[in-house]
């Protein structure tokens, strides 16, 4: 059992509810943790077939504030600053870091249901999932710079991709709220969904995604992420190469054969 998440694995989604509603589900250090602890899960089950999407949320009225800032407190005291702060390159290479490669990496679709506000790396983290859905009243906020830090957890490299270099610039030097409709026009989100609504929503697309050609699945997702750093020569050879596996999988096999007959597909995953 976990303390600051919440984790199940049902009908063959796996849902991860970041549990410390007071903080905004802000991370300390056992929520990293558990969330890495819950993620090999994720990993394990994906390994079996047991787990065909994951489904990633907050408790409460936020969706996660990033860093929990009260572990970061020091206090001032003469010298040069450096030696007496936390090294943030430690927290980045030991947690966050891992953690939007996982994501990233992970061969079943990410749903990302953004419950509320999503601050430093929690925008970020946000933003590294697949298919993300936002309640009407939730924001995104590049916090980092209103504390003099860097956008991290990808948000470097993800906010040009997906808004532009202006746009990108503007959110991460100013730091300002973005709200989730705004967010939605610019292309950093999949959808915005009526507040009550979100839950149903995310469920049932995550639950939708676990019935269908998961290995597919899987390879559209490496070819798209993939996309942000290849020429087209390269991608085309990929698309090739991929297009070569999807073409051996059952599920392949399946979607043919359900179409030629007229009927619904029953896709297994494999
Ligand atoms: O350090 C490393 O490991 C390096 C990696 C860094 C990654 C990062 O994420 S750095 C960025 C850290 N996050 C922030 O700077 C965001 C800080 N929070 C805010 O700016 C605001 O709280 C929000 C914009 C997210 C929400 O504003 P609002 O007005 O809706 O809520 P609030 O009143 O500010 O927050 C509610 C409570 O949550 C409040 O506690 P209280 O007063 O009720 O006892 C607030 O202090 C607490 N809270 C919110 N964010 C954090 C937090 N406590 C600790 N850490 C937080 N990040």
């Amino acid at each position: 059992a976990y303390d600051t998440i919440e984790f199940s694995l049902r009908d063959g989604v796996a849902t991860l509810v970041l549990n410390r509603p007071d903080r905004l589900n802000s991370f300390n250090e056992a929520m990293h943790q558990e969330v890495r602890q819950a993620l090999t899960e994720v990993q394990a089950a994906v390994e079996t077939g047991d787990c065909r999407a994951l489904l990633l949320t907050g408790n409460g009225r936020g969706f996660c504030a990033g860093q929990d800032l009260s572990d970061r407190a020091v206090s001032p005291k003469d010298g040069a600053p450096g030696d007496d702060m936390p090294d943030l390159g430690y927290s980045i290479e030991t947690y966050y870091n891992p953690l939007i490669r996982t994501l990233t990496a992970l061969p079943v679709p990410v749903v990302c249901a953004v419950n509320g506000v999503a601050a430093g790396a929690g925008a970020n983290i946000a933003l590294a999932c697949d298919l993300v859905l936002a309640a009407r009243s939730a924001s995104f906020t590049q916090a980092f710079a209103k504390i003099g830090l860097v956008p991290d957890s990808g948000g470097t490299w993800q906010l040009p991709r997906q808004v532009g270099l202006a746009r990108a610039k503007g959110l991460a030097m100013l730091g300002d709220k973005l709200s989730a409709e705004q967010a939605e026009a610019w292309g950093l989100i999949w959808r915005v969904v009526d507040d009550e609504a979100l839950g149903d929503e995310a469920a049932g697309l995550a639950a939708h995604l676990a019935t269908q050609p998961t290995r597919g699945l899987a390879l559209i997702k490496q070819a798209l992420n993939e996309s942000g750093t290849n020429d087209l020569d390269t991608q085309l050879d990929l698309e090739r190469d991929l297009q070569r596996q999807a073409g051996r999988t059952a599920d392949y096999r399946e979607g043919v054969a359900a179409f030629m007959e007229k009927r619904k597909p029953e896709f297994k995953g494999e």
